[in-house]
């Protein structure tokens, strides 16, 4: 899963990478301008994993993971907000947005927009990636309606499907509509899919309240709901995060205590990714390794093993599984086999959160 952090100049984004990464990376100032991407991979934190360990006791413990990218500052755009040309196939390629919004008061970092307003710069932000969008769509309409022309008739009809989706996508994005909130026909879908367009993505608002500010809500936000709707959202200062972030645990978790901050950022991020990206993970054990994988909730089980290997959507037989609270109900594979609560599931099974699953294969 590849998450990129995107926002206005400033807002900081690049203290939020550091905070998700423990990076060691400098954010403040020149460092966290002009010039590099960063990517980092953060390890889902899980706790289901270290129990299954503490039984199974593998060579290898293998969390799901996150990278974030964070991009170069407003140096290195092109133009507005950096959803531009220059980043556009990484944009493209992401699986969701993080957007940070500045709610922070900080006079020695100016507002590039003159005053610090959190329903302007997500409205912005928003906005920005449908003229993306929008852009990309009306290209693809002119190309189209172009080649229309010179196709022989017979094969006409699938150049129209394909200019029809486009321009209803295109139509909905006008009236306000991002794609991820349209409706469309499979085979519309399928069409649109190639474009990779950036309001089909799924969208999680990180609101930077800094120190002093309270917790922010989109609710209480003057803005457009067509907009926000389904997007998800946190608020965090990054500034603190980041430097949470650099110490050890125990002397992290004293400061949080004290400045009576609730859960990590990282937690908090991984925890609205996963809710708004629809997410669960499933655990795999065995002596050689315990491992957790994040699928879409409700997928196939056939589907879910294919994410381990794309030879096991061949050959899947069957999937035993049990869920994570009855395992450790019973402590162990045998008693839970014993009590019945290890079950036998088929292709179509929908798995859940905190399955533990065995895939039988035909190899
Ligand atoms: N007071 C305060 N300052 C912050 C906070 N978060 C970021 N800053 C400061 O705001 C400035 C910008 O932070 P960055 O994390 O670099 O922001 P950015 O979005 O990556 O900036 P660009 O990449 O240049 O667009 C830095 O000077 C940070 O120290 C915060 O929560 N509180
Ligand atoms: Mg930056």
């Amino acid at each position: 899963m590849d998450i990129v952090i995107i926002g206005l100049p400033q807002s900081g984004k690049t203290s939020l990478f550091n905070a998700l990464t423990q990076g060691k990376s400098d954010a403040s100032g020149a460092a966290g301008g002009a010039g590099e991407m960063r990517l980092g991979v953060v390890k889902v934190p899980d706790p289901r994993l270290d129990y299954l360990a503490g039984i199974y006791r593998p060579r290898k413990v293998v969390p799901a993971e996150i990278r974030y990218t964070d991009l170069p500052g407003p140096e290195g755009m092109a133009k507005s907000q950096g959803i531009s040309g220059r980043y556009r196939n990484i944009l493209q390629s992401a699986t969701a947005f993080l957007v940070v919004v500045r709610a922070f008061e900080h006079d020695a970092v100016p507002h590039p927009a003159g005053g610090v307003n959190p329903a302007r710069d997500l409205e912005t932000m928003l906005t920005e990636l449908s003229f993306a969008d929008l852009e990309v769509l009306e290209r693809a309409a002119t190309r189209l309606a172009d080649q229309l022309n010179k196709t022989k008739p017979a094969d006409r009809p699938t150049v129209v499907r394909h200019k029809d989706a486009v321009e209803k996508a295109r139509a909905g994005l006008e009236n306000g509509i991002p794609v991820r909130r349209q409706s469309f026909t499979d085979s519309e879908r399928a069409v649109l899919v190639n474009y990779q367009l950036l309001t089909d993505k799924k969208i999680i608002a990180v609101f930077n309240t800094g120190e002093d500010a309270g917790e922010l809500s989109i609710a209480d936000l003057d803005i457009d709901t067509d907009l926000t709707r389904g997007v998800g959202e946190v608020s965090i200062s990054a500034r603190i995060e980041a430097e949470l972030a650099l110490m050890d645990a125990a002397e992290a978790a004293e400061f949080r205590a004290d400045l009576e901050l609730g859960e990590s950022a990282t937690s908090q991020v991984i925890r609205a990714s996963y809710d708004t990206l629809g997410l669960v993970s499933f655990l795999t054990v065995g002596d050689d390794e315990v491992r957790a994988w994040s699928v879409p909730g409700g997928i196939p089980a056939v589907s879910a093993a294919g994410v381990i290997h794309t030879d096991f959507t061949r050959g899947f037989i069957r999937a035993e599984v049990i869920a994570y609270d009855d395992f450790y109900a019973c402590g162990s594979m045998a008693q839970g086999r014993k009590e019945g609560r290890l079950r036998s599931e088929g292709k179509t099974y929908p798995v859940r959160d905190g399955d533990i699953i065995n895939f039988l294969i035909n190899t």
